[in-house]
């Protein structure tokens, strides 16, 4: 595997970064997860686009242009001969000292690895995904804002071992107030009544580019769509439930908190979107 670091390309042993960089001291920095699908990067633009806003909200400067990333991008995934797979695109504050001052560090880095992706098993899509409320909550937006894709992921990663400890792959995360935010690495929606519903970002979630297409394809479809505060009553009571995120794409969820959603089995809106998200990745992205 060839990775990308700051314009040059490494094999995977020789690539490193500094102990020094405030990407792994503080966790200083950003990150996007990207599909390529039948040799086309999925909604490349979508995802450059949101770096460069987590960039800006943690006002740090990334060194190159949003065309110079895509061509990086592309780049990185034809060395490694990738046409499906994930790709993880990082920004970090770069060098600097022991100290937290992000001044003193000299360049932010930007790192590309182009690599093959590790699925959910296809049973979790055919019988649905049990998941629980964990207690950990979603980061309030005036501490760390959840739209930021930050490179300090303690808040989901806790989240995510109290799923674990509970034999769930993922968890439904609440606001400090007690509505539904998003899941570790995926937002949420529900469907009650043919009315597809997902929380508003402002419950404290990231913009997923997923849940964006899927808010789309939906419209499409006809359905009525909407974006209210949710609480865990709504999901108990929902009719059908999925995630959403890059990696899972939509993923039906049949048991939440032992409560079982619906019928218990995926249901029929979760399953036409699953369809209609998959025809488009078939046929869009950026070309490798
Ligand atoms: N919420 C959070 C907290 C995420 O990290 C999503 C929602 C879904 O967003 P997208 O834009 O992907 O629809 C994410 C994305 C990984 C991995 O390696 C995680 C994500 C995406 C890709 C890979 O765990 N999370």
């Amino acid at each position: 595997m060839h990775i990308f670091i700051d314009g040059k390309y490494y094999r995977e042993h020789q690539a490193r970064i500094s102990v020094f960089d405030h990407g792994l001291l503080y966790g200083d920095g950003i990150f996007e997860g990207i599909r390529a699908y039948h040799g086309r990067v999925f909604k490349l633009r979508e995802h450059i686009e949101r770096l460069f806003c987590s960039a800006k909200a943690i006002l740090l400067d990334i060194p190159y242009s949003r065309a110079a990333i895509v061509r990086a991008v592309v780049a990185t995934c034809r060395r490694n001969h990738l046409r499906d797979g994930y790709i993880r695109l990082l920004v970090t504050r770069g060098v600097g000292t022991l100290g937290l001052n992000p001044n003193r560090c000299r360049k932010p880095s930007l790192i590309i690895i182009a690599d093959k992706i590790q699925l959910y098993p296809p049973a979790y899509y055919d019988r649905g995904l049990t998941i629980v409320t964990v207690p950990t909550t979603r980061n309030l937006h005036s501490a760390l804002n959840p739209a930021i894709k930050s490179l300090n992921y303690l808040n989901n990663i806790l989240a995510k071992i109290e799923a674990n400890n509970s034999g769930c792959e993922e968890a439904v995360m609440l606001n400090a107030e007690g509505f539904v935010a998003e899941c570790t690495g995926d937002n949420v929606f529900i469907v009650k009544a043919g009315h597809l519903q997902t929380p508003p970002l402002s419950a404290g979630a990231l913009y997923g580019i997923t849940r964006g297409v899927v808010l789309e394809l939906a419209a499409e479809a006809g359905l009525r769509v909407s974006e209210p505060n949710l609480t865990r009553y709504d999901l108990f009571n929902a009719d059908e439930c999925f995630l959403t995120g890059t990696g899972a794409e939509l993923i039906p969820v049949v048991k939440i908190d032992g409560r079982v959603i619906g019928t218990g089995r995926p249901g029929a809106v979760t399953r036409d979107l699953i369809q209609r998200y998959r025809a488009l990745t078939r046929v869009s992205g950026e070309p490798i």
